[in-house]
């Protein structure tokens, strides 16, 4: 997509602070962190949201948590605990129409959500 801001991230037709990349899927720190620890895990192909994945999808997606689980061990936030959140549609607020894995961490949240 080429409006797609994470697209360009992904790319690096536009400035991010990468954390991890391989062929499924790239991470970066969030222009705007919500916690101390605060990265986007994002496939490196544009899938719009939950709503329009697919059955082909489900090992990209199972790929997301991985890399999430290693990149909460490597930023030492896995032991204290840390939230996974993926925001679908307006309602969630979800800005950037780009399916992304926020990991967030490093300090006590507030419970419940929403
Ligand atoms: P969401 O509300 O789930 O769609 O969150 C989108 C997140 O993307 C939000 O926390 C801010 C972040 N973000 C938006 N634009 C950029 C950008 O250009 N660079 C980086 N690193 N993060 C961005």
């Amino acid at each position: 997509m080429s409006d797609c801001i994470f697209c360009k991230i992904v790319k690096g037709d536009i400035p991010s602070t990468n954390v991890f990349r391989d062929e499924q899927v790239t991470a970066f720190r969030d222009i705007n962190p919500a916690a101390p620890t605060h990265i986007l895990i994002v496939p490196n192909k544009h899938i719009d949201s939950v709503n329009v994945l697919i059955s082909d999808d489900e090992p990209l997606m199972g790929h997301l948590f991985i890399v999430a689980k290693q990149l909460a061990a490597r930023e030492k936030i896995d032991e204290d605990g840390y939230r996974l959140i993926v925001n679908t549609g307006v309602y969630a607020g979800q800005t950037v129409h780009h399916i992304h894995l926020h990991l967030l961490g490093g300090a006590p949240m507030k419970h419940p959500m929403g």
